[in-house]
């Protein structure tokens, strides 16, 4: 174990500085992906990239890789996340991942260090998903878990596609999608929920990410008049939209254990007080950390959608968005996590993530490992995520720390 630390007012000086590219009045950001904002964050996590010394390369789908080399050729030790926001992101999110490895890489810089194997650092396209599904999008690609050329012509929920919108900001790069092979992979995160702050321990050793489906509906009733139209012969799409939204709740109330579900998203149109809807739109965001029971809950929102469209006498379309089953991260790398929170001195446990992650994208391929640290009030996706610099000061050393075990192995 080095005695190396990062340097943590560098770290918040960059968290601060990129927060302000697409900063919200009264705070938080937003930096959909592949907006003018989210070209802004690029270019400026780039253009530090590259004063770090960094090769940088940028592949088809946009991700971008920092390589600093080793004393030896061959696959790096990667570390990175993503720095696209939800529309009412925080500053946390994704940002101190690719971040704090930046500030892995300026700590080895200031010691002289050269690793025996390469370092890389990176950020990954399109890893929320809320403008264009799937998520993890960038990383899924990167990995061979989703198809280049379907991600290049996804449309967006705001109708452009994915690829013109990569050109339009600069970065559809030349680099061969997956053209740099990871050793191992590492992501630093927020927690995102209340469990750490709840225990009071300061580093979640994740041991994996929880099954992801997500599912938008879209339901074809009939205009009315909302005074004159008789209850019997209404076909009415507001209604099947919020029916869905709250078998969703049902369905994870009645199964309890880890399953979760919301409803996200309820558009109606024409969404006037005195019209029923003729047609509406509404996802459903199932997890689960068990594939069947996932299923299981799949299953019960199909029954559900069927009955639903032939009582209210309405079409149903379902379109999956995302469909991720369960991961598990190496359990050497989860044990190589734990040991070095309690090496530099923090309370540290196991847990599994309730959130997808770019990490998750690497698991099948590479040793991989995630540490967590807490989020205040369990709050995320929302402007107030706060992580104390204390914490944030914990989560970086311990990715410092197995950065540097397994780039000297
Ligand atoms: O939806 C997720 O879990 C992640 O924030 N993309
Ligand atoms: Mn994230
Ligand atoms: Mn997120």
């Amino acid at each position: 174990m080095s005695n190396l630390l990062i340097d943590i007012d560098r770290l918040l000086r960059r968290i601060r500085a990129l927060g302000e590219i697409g900063a919200l009045e009264g705070g938080g950001v937003c930096r959909l992906a592949l907006t003018d904002q989210d070209k802004a964050g690029r270019d400026r996590v780039v253009n530090w990239m590259r004063e770090l010394g960094l090769g940088v390369t940028i592949d088809r789908i946009g991700n971008v890789i920092g390589l600093r080399p080793g004393r030896e050729d061959g696959p790096p030790v990667m570390t990175g996340s993503h720095i696209d926001t939800v529309a009412t992101g925080g500053l946390y999110d994704g940002n101190l991942g690719v971040l704090a490895g930046l500030e892995v890489v300026e700590t080895l810089n200031d010691a002289g260090i050269t690793t025996r194997h390469p370092i890389a650092v990176g950020f990954f396209t399109n890893e929320e998903g809320a403008r264009f599904a799937p998520d993890m999008m960038g990383s899924g690609v990167h990995q061979g878990a989703l198809s280049l050329e379907d991600c290049l012509a996804t449309v967006g929920i705001d109708g452009a596609t994915l690829g013109d919108d990569l050109a339009r900001i600069g970065y559809a790069g030349e680099t061969p999608v997956g053209g740099i092979r990871a050793r191992a992979f590492f992501e630093l995160h927020v927690e995102q929920g209340p469990v750490l702050e709840e225990a009071g321990v300061d580093i979640g050793a994740v041991t994996g990410v929880q099954g992801i489906s997500w599912t938008q509906y879209t339901i074809a009733g009939t205009s009315n008049h909302a005074g004159t139209t008789p209850m019997r012969l209404r076909h009415d799409a507001g209604y099947v939209a919020a029916a869905i939204a709250t078998e969703a709740r049902h369905i994870a109330r009645d199964m309890g254990g880890d399953q979760v579900a919301t409803s996200g998203v309820i558009d109606l149109e024409p969404n006037l007080i005195n019209v029923i809807a003729r047609s509406a739109k509404v996802t459903v965001d199932l997890r689960n950390t068990d594939e069947y029971r996932l299923q299981e809950a799949e299953r019960r929102m199909a029954n559900h959608v069927a009955s639903l469209a032939q009582n209210e006498g309405v079409e149903i379309t379902a379109k999956t968005l995302a469909r991720f089953a369960p991961v598990e991260f190496d359990d050497e790398m989860v044990t190589l996590v734990a040991a070095t929170a309690e090496t530099l001195g923090h309370s540290h446990r196991r847990m599994p993530s309730g959130a997808g992650h770019d990490a998750q994208m690497f698991a099948p391929n590479c040793p991989t490992g995630m540490i967590f640290v807490p989020s205040k009030d369990g709050i995320s996706h929302n402007v107030r995520e706060y992580t104390a610099p204390a914490e944030i000061h914990a989560g970086a050393n311990v990715l410092l720390q197995v950065m540097l075990s397994v780039a000297e192995s």
